[in-house]
Formats: structure tokens, C-alpha cells, sequence
């Protein structure tokens, strides 16, 4: 096991495989142990995994595993608080390794945030640190805001798109409202909206008029360019 920590290699002295390696990444974040996950993260960027690779195959795979082993009543609350502390460590780990040269700067002007009532914040940092690692200039209002909170930003940065983060079905809601407040501002027509979260989908952004839905980080920082061709 000591070997296992400190090496990037297997039991009989194998280099580990990137599968082997998001596994274990995993499997630390189901640990809910903070100090397992560091050193999970610290052995996969030792053994040349990306950060990217880091987050979506091995920590964000454990979350969403912590989150089937809650519903099926395995893990409880204080867990699934632990291994969300856990993750955002471990990702922070990686936001130094992720920071874009001056010269990749591209022409966007990002707000992010997951709406009011919903505290979930997880997957929207992971989606605000991507885009920001690809470039993009993004301003991360953080969870639980209220409409007039993205409007009054989106206004203050001059921005021309917003992410909309919803993990609950109840939540969702706050998404719809953002849309039609920037209606009645008249800001409609100059910003792209973007929408994620576990239960959003693309027949709820097509309902609710959004120009785009991503279901994970890679996938927003892909729809961004595409949507602003750059
Ligand atoms: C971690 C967690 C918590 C943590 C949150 C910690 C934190 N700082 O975020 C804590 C313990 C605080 C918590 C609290 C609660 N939670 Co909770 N939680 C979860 C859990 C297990 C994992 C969520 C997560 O972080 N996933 C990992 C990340 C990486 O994935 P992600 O968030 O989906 O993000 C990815 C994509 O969705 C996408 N994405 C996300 N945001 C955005 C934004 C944009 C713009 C884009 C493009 C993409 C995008 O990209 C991300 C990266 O790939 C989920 C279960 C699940 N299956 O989702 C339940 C879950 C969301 N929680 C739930 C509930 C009910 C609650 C509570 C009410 C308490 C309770 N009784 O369980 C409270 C909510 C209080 C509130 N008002 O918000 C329910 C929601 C049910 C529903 N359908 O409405 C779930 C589904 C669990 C369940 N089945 O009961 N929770």
C-alpha cells in the first residue's frame, strides 16, 4: 500500500494505466478522505495524466459514484460532505497547473454561477476553472444566487455569456428566470446562455430558450468556442 502511494507503479512494478490511475481517483474520492484523494491526484500528475483527464475521468467519476451509493441510502449526508471537500481540494491542486498563458486569452467574457436556492457548487467551479484554463476570461459568482446577482454582473463585466448551474429538479426553475430577466433588460440578444447540471438536459434548454447545454466541463469549453467561433 505504502508502495502504491508513493510510486506511479502497480503491485509487480508495472507503470499504471490512466484507467488504473482514474480509478484510483475514484476510489479515493469514494474514501471521502481528504487525504487519500491529494495523494491519489498527486500520483496521477506525477505520472503525466492531465488535469483535465485528472478531473473528469477519476474525481468527477467518484462524485457522481458518491452520489448513486447516497441515493441507495450507502453513504450519508456527512459523507457526501466530505468527499465534496475532498474534491474541491483536490481541484484546486490542479488550478495552478491549469492557468492559461497572456497570449491565450480569447475573446470571452464569462459569468458563472448555479442559481438561487441551490448550493451545489462542485461541478460549476469545474466548469468555471476549464474554461478559464482554455483561455476564457470568467467571473464566478459563486452558488446560491439570486437573478438580479447574474444580471448585475453580466452588466458590471460587460459579459457575453453566462453559465447557469442547477443541481436540483426545484432548481431549475432559477434558470428560467434568469433567461427572462435578461429579456427584460433588454440583454437577451447579446449574451449566449448556457446551461448545466445533473438533471438539465437539452430538451429543458431548447424549452426554455438557452443557446446552449453542456453536459459536462470538456463539453462547455467545446460549445463556448463553437457558439462564439473562435
Ligand atoms: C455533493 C452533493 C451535495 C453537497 C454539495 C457540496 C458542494 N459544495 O457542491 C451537499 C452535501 C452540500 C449537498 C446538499 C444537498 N443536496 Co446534494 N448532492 C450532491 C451529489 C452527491 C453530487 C453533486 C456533485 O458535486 N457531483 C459531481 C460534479 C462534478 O458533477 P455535477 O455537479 O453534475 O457537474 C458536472 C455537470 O453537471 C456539468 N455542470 C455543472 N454545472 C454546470 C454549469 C454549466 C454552465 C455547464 C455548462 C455545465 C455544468 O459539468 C460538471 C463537471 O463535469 C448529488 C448527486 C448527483 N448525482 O448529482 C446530490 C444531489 C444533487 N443533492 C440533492 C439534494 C436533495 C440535496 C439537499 C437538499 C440535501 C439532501 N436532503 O440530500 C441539499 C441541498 C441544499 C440546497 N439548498 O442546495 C439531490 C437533488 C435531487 C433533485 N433531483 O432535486 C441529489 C441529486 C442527490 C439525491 N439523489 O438525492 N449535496
Amino acid at each position: 500500500m505504502i508502495l502504491l502511494a508513493i510510486t506511479n507503479k502497480n503491485i509487480v512494478g508495472r507503470k499504471m494505466s490512466k484507467e488504473e490511475l482514474a480509478k484510483e481517483l475514484s476510489d479515493a474520492i469514494i474514501s471521502c478522505k481528504k487525504d487519500n484523494v491529494i495523494a491519489a491526484v498527486e500520483k496521477a500528475r506525477d505520472a503525466g495524466m492531465e488535469p483535465t483527464e485528472i478531473i473528469e475521468k477519476g474525481l468527477a467519476a467518484g462524485m457522481n459514484e458518491v452520489g448513486v451509493l447516497f441515493e441507495r441510502g450507502k453513504l450519508f449526508l456527512p459523507h457526501v460532505m466530505m468527499a465534496a471537500d475532498a474534491m474541491t481540494q483536490g481541484v484546486a491542486l490542479l488550478e495552478k497547473d491549469m492557468e492559461p498563458g497572456e497570449s491565450a486569452k480569447k475573446p470571452a467574457v464569462i459569468v458563472n454561477g448555479t442559481v438561487e436556492g441551490d448550493v451545489h457548487d462542485i461541478g460549476k467551479s469545474i466548469v468555471s476553472t476549464m474554461l478559464q484554463s482554455a483561455g476564457f476570461e470568467v467571473h464566478d459568482i459563486g452558488r446560491d444566487m439570486p437573478t438580479k446577482a447574474f444580471i448585475d454582473k453580466i452588466k458590471e463585466v460587460n459579459a457575453n455569456v453566462v453559465g447557469l448551474s442547477a443541481l436540483m429538479t426545484t432548481t431549475m426553475q432559477g434558470q428560467k428566470e434568469v433567461i427572462e430577466a435578461l429579456k427584460e433588460e433588454g440583454l437577451r440578444d447579446e449574451i449566449k446562455v448556457m446551461l448545466g447540471g445533473a438533471p438539465v438536459t437539452q430538451a429543458w434548454a431548447d424549452k426554455i430558450g438557452a443557446d446552449l447545454y453542456a453536459e459536462n466541463a470538456t463539453e462547455a469549453v467545446r460549445g463556448v468556442k463553437e457558439i462564439l467561433n473562435v
